[in-house]
Parts: structure tokens; sequence; C-alpha cells
């Protein structure tokens, strides 16, 4: 005798099967379901903060804890939570910069310039092959100070604006900045390397932890053997759980190996929030330390849920996928062979800690590795493996809800384009002959292909 679940099972597939025949859309482009099991169909304001649909009850808690963790705002120490502020910091919580877990836009006045921060370094190379540190200021500039304690200085720009013109005829604009750092507490050492860099959006981040390095390096080609112009290469970070190399995933110069880390390094160097995977001030050794012997300021497992919180956060679905524009956005896209670095599909292998990473065939337009993308874009500031002209290929799943999410269009490291058709003409280097196809390209075919990442 059959059972109950069979009939459930009987009646799922005979609705599954109608809906289907009462539906005669077009079939759905493969990569619809941009991050696999994890995708969330919505697109509104807060469609970067759902957490993926397939987490179990106790993974949905975990969320929810990284999502206060994530939330949290630090005060100057000593306080009975959330203790240990600084002494010198960028903001005081996560959100802060990550707002709305989307790309944060180009600061509109140096007053508060939220998710825009600037790493530093000496010329040369220091522990495990990193960045070396500034004498006096470290790696990464602290432009905020607690109460009785001076900033490290005071970030300043200046927009500068050239006019270009596509092949057609047609004028555009693009602004860059020039960046200048204003009443140090001690003299700017000479010599000083400078990196800007906007906070990236954080959805699917645990879906690239996921994917094999095998399939990461299978799309490496360093001596382009295959003669066409694009030798992405990985760079390798320090692992200081396990004191070892690994290979880069993290941040836009892929210098972080795990996401647990490049938490743990946000929590000591943009919040000034020591932790027990780095255990010491950011401004140990400079005027402002505070000597206090409170460090650990956060335990493991604040740590290991504002990890969770990146995770664990869904990707949406493409929109429009279906459009006759959109379409030809996308033959184009890989006609130019902006699919050489933007790789349109990975399937991710065993995910070491949350299976629900493991397995999922997923959509997110990068191969994390290495370009070299010009000397337009270049910041000339080395990390780890990375030159001064190399970044890491961004992936492009949820580029086009930039809006939606963080009401701005501002692209690339340091939020310089103000639009997509700027991001996609700054590229040079390995990229140039792509940029070229596009500058040649007519109104119209500009225009789809604009419209197809916008439906990413
Ligand atoms: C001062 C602004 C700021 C704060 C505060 C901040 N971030 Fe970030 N975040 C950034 C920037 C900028 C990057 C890119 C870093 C780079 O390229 O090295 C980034 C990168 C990341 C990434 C990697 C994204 C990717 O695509 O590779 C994660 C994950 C992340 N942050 C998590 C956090 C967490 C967790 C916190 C709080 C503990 C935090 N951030 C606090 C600005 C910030
Ligand atoms: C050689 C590799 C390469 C090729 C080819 C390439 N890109 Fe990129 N793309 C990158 C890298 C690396 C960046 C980040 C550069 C930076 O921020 O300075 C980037 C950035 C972008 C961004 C901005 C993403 C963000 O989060 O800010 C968009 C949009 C984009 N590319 C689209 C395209 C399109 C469309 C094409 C084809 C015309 C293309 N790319 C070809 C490597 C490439
Ligand atoms: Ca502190
Ligand atoms: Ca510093
Ligand atoms: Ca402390």
């Amino acid at each position: 005798m059959k059972n109950k679940a069979f009939y459930i099972i009987l009646l799922v597939c005979i609705l599954f099967v109608s809906c289907k025949k009462d539906n005669q859309g077009p079939v759905e482009d493969g990569d619809v379901n941009a991050g696999g099991s994890t995708t969330v169909d919505v697109s509104f304001v807060n469609t970067f903060q759902q957490p993926a649909p397939n987490l179990t009850a106790a993974e949905i808690e975990l969320h929810r804890q990284g999502d206060l963790a994530f939330g949290d705002i630090f005060v100057t120490a000593p306080s009975v939570v959330n203790s240990g502020l600084g002494p010198v910091f960028n903001q005081n919580s996560c959100e802060s910069c990550h707002v709305s877990n989307g790309k944060s836009s180009f600061p509109l006045s140096t007053d508060n310039t939220k998710g825009l921060l600037i790493r530093l370094s000496m010329p040369g190379t220091g522990a495990h092959g990193g960045p070396l540190p500034v004498p006096g200021f470290g790696g990464q500039l602290q432009t905020k100070a607690v109460y009785g304690k001076t900033a490290e200085a005071q970030l300043n720009w200046q927009e500068i604006e050239e006019i270009k013109s596509f092949v057609d005829g047609e004028i555009y604009a693009l602004r860059r900045f020039e960046f200048s750092y204003n009443n140090p507490y001690i003299p700017w050492p000479t010599g000083v390397l400078t990196s800007p860099r906007i906070a990236p959006a954080i959805i699917g981040l645990g879906l690239l932890e996921a994917i094999s390095e095998a399939d990461l390096l299978a799309n490496a080609d360093p001596d382009d053997k295959n003669a066409d112009g694009i030798s992405g290469r990985p760079n390798y970070g320090w692992n200081e759980q396990t004191q070892q190399k690994q290979i880069g995933r993290f941040g836009w110069k892929a210098a972080q190996p795990t996401l647990i880390q490049q938490s743990a390094a946000a929590y000591n160097n943009d919040m000034g929030i020591t932790n027990p995977i780095f255990t010491k001030e950011s401004s140990f050794g400079q005027l402002q330390y505070d000597k206090l012997n409170d460090d650990p300021e956060i335990d493991m497992n604040t740590l290991k849920v504002a990890a969770f919180y990146t995770q664990s956060l869904g990707v949406p679905k493409r929109r429009n996928w279906a459009d006759a524009e959109v379409r030809q956005g996308k033959t184009l896209f890989t006609k130019i062979q902006c699919d050489a670095c933007h790789k349109p599909k990975f399937v991710t292998g065993q995910h070491p800690e949350y299976p629900f990473l493991s397995n999922q065939t997923i959509y997110p337009y990068t191969d994390l590795l290495l370009h070299d993308m010009g000397e337009a874009l270049a910041d000339n500031r080395p990390d780890f493996e990375a030159s001064g002209r190399e970044w890491r290929t961004p992936p492009l799943w949820g580029i086009g809800l930039t809006k939606t999410v963080g009401s701005h269009t501002n692209f690339l490291h340091d939020g310089r384009a103000r639009n997509l058709e700027e991001a996609i003409l700054w590229h040079g280097g390995e990229a140039e002959k792509s940029k070229e196809a596009f500058r040649k390209m007519s109104k119209t075919e500009r225009t789809a292909l604009i419209r197809f990442i916008e439906s990413l």
C-alpha cells in the first residue's frame, strides 16, 4: 500500500505540471537563479538583507545574531556593552559602511567619509609577504579618534574630470579623485603608498568562499598561454588562523583568504576592535594607543556570527532576463569578451563549515583573479602578490540593484564611476580590447549591454 508521502509527492507533481502549462512564458536562462538555492526573488530596498532561503532553523538563528552584531555600535572603553571603539577608527559599526549591505557610494563630503577608506604602506614587503606598515600609521588611515585622542589625519580630495568620446562621436566624461591627507598627527612620512577603497556589496560571499581552489586556478593563465591578452592570476594572502599562505578571495585585491579573517580585519582596522584573530590594537605602539588591558574586545562567537551574516545572505534573482534587449546585451557581453574575467558560472565545492553553501550552481560573473587593469585604475600599491596595477574581478551579481538598495550608481574600487557606462570606460590593461569594442559599438548596442548588466 502506498503511503501518505507518495500522494503528497504525486499532488506536487500534478500541480507543477499544470502550473507549467498555464505559464506559457519563455524558458528561464540558466543564470536566472544566480545564487542557486540561496536565490531570493525580491527587488526592493531590503533585497540585500534577506537570509538565504535554504538555511536550517539553527542557521537562521545564527544569521539573526550576525545581523545584530553587524549593526552593533561600539563605544569608547570602558563600557558594559560594545566596549573598545578605537582609539583610532573609521566608523563605529559594520553597517555604517555597508549600508543595506550594498556597495557604498563615494562620500558626498569630507565630513563623513562613510564607506571609503585608505590603505597605507611603505614600498617593500612586510610580514608573510604582505604590505609593509607605515611607521606611526600602520596599514590603514583612521580618520577618527575617541575623545581625547587625535585621528591619524583628515582625508580630502579633489575631483578631476576628463572629456572623451565614443567612436560614434557621442561625448562622455570620466571623473577621478586626487586624495590628500591633512593635519597628520605626526609628519606624513615621505614615500607612503595609498589605496582608496569603497565598501563592496556583501551578498553571496559564502558561495564565493565555497568555490574550490582547483576551479579558481583552472581560469588562471599568468603567462597568457592562450594569447587572448588576458592573464588572470590568483592572489595569495596569509591565513592568521592556520599560519599558512592561502589563495585570496576577498577585498578589491583579493588579499583576504576567508570571511572570518576579512571580518576580523574589519573589526580591527575599521573600528579599532581587537578580536581573537587580531589581538593587538591597530594603534599599538602609536601615541593614540590606550594601554588598556581589555583585549580582545570581542569574543570568537561574536566574530563568527558577524562573518556568518556575510556568508548567509541571499543572492537576488535576475530581473527582465527575457527582454529582447537584455538578451542582445548578454550576447554582446560574451562577444566582446567581458566574460573572460567576469566568469558567469561556477559550481561550488564543499564549504568547510556550512553545507547550504556546497554544490550550488552559481552565476557570480567573476573569476576572483587579479588582472592588470592599466595605468588609469592603478593605485601603485602592491598588496601581497597583487601589483599596483592589479585588481580582483568584482562579482556582478546584484549589481543592477545598486540604485534600488543604495540610491546611487557609483562603481569601481574607489567609487569614481558615476554609472555602469563609466565603469566599463575606465577598463584598461588586459581589458583594453573589451573597452575599445564597447567604445566602437552603436548606441543601441551599448544600451543593450548596459540593460543586461542591470538585469544581474
Ligand atoms: C570604514 C568602512 C567599513 C567598515 C566599518 C566595515 N567595512 Fe567591510 N569593507 C569596507 C571596504 C572599503 C571593503 C573593501 C576592502 C578592501 O578592498 O580591502 C570592505 C570589505 C568587506 C568584505 C569583503 C567583501 C568582498 O567582496 O570581498 C566583508 C565580508 C566585510 N567588509 C565585512 C565587514 C564586517 C563584518 C564589518 C564589521 C566588523 C565591516 N566590514 C566593517 C568598508 C568597511
Ligand atoms: C581583464 C579582465 C576584465 C575584463 C575583460 C572586463 N572586466 Fe570588468 N572589471 C574587472 C576588474 C578587475 C574590475 C575592478 C576594477 C577597479 O575597481 O578598479 C572590473 C569592474 C567592472 C565593473 C564595476 C563593478 C563594481 O562592482 O564596481 C563593471 C560594471 C564591469 N567591470 C563590467 C565589465 C564589462 C561590461 C566588460 C566588457 C566590456 C568588462 N567588465 C570586462 C575586470 C575585467
Ligand atoms: Ca579598541
Ligand atoms: Ca592607522
Ligand atoms: Ca583595547
